[in-house]
């Protein structure tokens, strides 16, 4: 097939997923057009059946805030006809969605091309159910050839906010060979020189993730054991976290690495995933950790208690516990039996529900279904 995808590039689990999905396709032989302004940055090498098609924005000084998905959909329109695509697949519903309905409809004189709309979380929860955003997100998620979500729990919001509830759930997923626990004696001595326990948080540090409570928790867990803890990635909330860290005076144990490119050896490092959030439509960060064998620690929020089994793979808190996150996290880190069981049932859990090879297939299925519908029904 010629699959479009198009995600937020820089920013953001949904173009993370986007841009795995489209390597993936691209592995099983189809041809891989990214669609976006920037390349996505999960995309540092295009293989052969990998392309990527800019859009290009026009600053006009008339434009205070330039009409991304109106270039966006023409993008795509051109795109359409050079690469003969077969099927759209529009992540995250906020713009994108729209102009996966504009696109179709320009093109239709042409050929019908179904676009096929994953919702992620906040394009729901959040940005979509504004006041601003409701009616262009209800009608264009509507207007979708497919829509799917990657959580029971975010269908099902989709259904009580938009009244639709023809959403189906294809979970978010795991390359099992990449994200594989491989130790690194190296960088496990750089981030922990005397043989200290390590945590481990991974996100965009934005206000949602609650970063500050990883710091709360490492700081009554230190009553106990002797613990770092590794901050990766970047974002608005992180100043406030450096300083909290100083405030408990822990700052030289707590690391903020910034954005990591090799995230699965960091994850392999550590003995711990603090996942704080005050909600979460899935926790891709909780998937990968426990594929490397690393035992979560996370909020009953959202989408969470489908991806971390609680008391299996980890255990689940409630939203601000702090005390209990610390607690726990004791719980496992002082159980060397346990903190290995519950790392293998994380691996397994991960496999055997979230692998690549379980996920992508089902893609694949829902392209080839709206692809004939469109073939038959156009
Ligand atoms: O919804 C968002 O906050 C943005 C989105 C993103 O692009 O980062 O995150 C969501 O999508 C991820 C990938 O599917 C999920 O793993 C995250 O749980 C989800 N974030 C939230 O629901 C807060």
């Amino acid at each position: 097939m010629n699959i479009g995808i198009t995600v937020f590039p820089t920013y953001g689990g949904s173009g993370i997923v986007g841009s795995e999905l489209g390597r993936e396709l691209a592995e099983r032989g189809h041809n891989v057009h990214f669609i976006s302004y920037a390349l996505p940055t999960r995309l540092c090498r295009l293989d052969e059946r990998m392309r990527f098609h800019q859009v290009d924005l026009f600053d006009y000084p008339l434009f205070e805030f330039p009409p991304y998905d109106l270039a966006l959909a023409s993008k795509i329109v051109e795109v359409a006809g050079n690469e003969k695509l077969d099927v759209l697949h529009m992540h995250y519903a906020i713009p994108h969605a729209t102009a996966g309905f504009l696109a179709r409809e320009m093109y239709k004189s042409t050929r019908y091309l179904p676009f096929v709309t994953t919702l992620h979380g906040t394009d729901i929860t959040l940005v979509g159910s504004r006041k601003s955003f409701l009616p262009i997100t209800r009608f264009s998620i509507a207007q979708s050839d497919a829509l799917t979500a990657i959580s029971r729990y975010l269908a099902g919001e989709t259904c009580r906010t938009f009244g639709n509830c023809a959403v189906e759930v294809i979970p978010n997923f795991i390359n099992a060979k990449e994200y594989a626990r491989r130790e690194n004696q190296a960088l496990r001595s750089r981030l922990t020189p005397n043989g200290e326990k390590l945590l481990i948080h991974v996100s965009n540090f934005r206000p949602v993730k609650r970063i500050n409570d990883c710091i709360h928790t490492l700081a009554r867990l230190r009553e106990r054991l002797s613990a770092r803890l590794v901050m990766c990635g970047d974002g608005p909330e992180r100043e406030g976290a450096e300083k909290l860290a100083r405030d408990y005076g822990i700052a030289d144990d707590v690391i903020f690495a910034g954005q990591v490119p090799n995230i699965a050896d960091y994850l392999s490092a550590s003995d711990l995933l603090l996942m704080p959030s005050d909600t979460e439509s899935f926790g891709l960060a909780a998937l990968e950790a426990m594929a490397c064998e690393t035992p979560v620690i996370a909020t009953r929020a959202g989408g969470l208690p489908e991806v971390v089994l609680d008391g299996e793979t980890g255990y689940l808190v409630e939203v601000g516990d702090t005390q209990a996150m610390a607690e726990r996290a004791v719980e496992i880190l002082s159980d060397e039996n346990k903190w290995r069981r519950m790392g293998a049932r994380g691996r397994a859990w991960a496999v055997e529900r979230f692998n690549t090879e379980i996920v992508i297939p089902q893609y694949e299925k829902l392209y080839e279904r709206v692809i004939d519908w469109a073939g038959k029904n156009r």
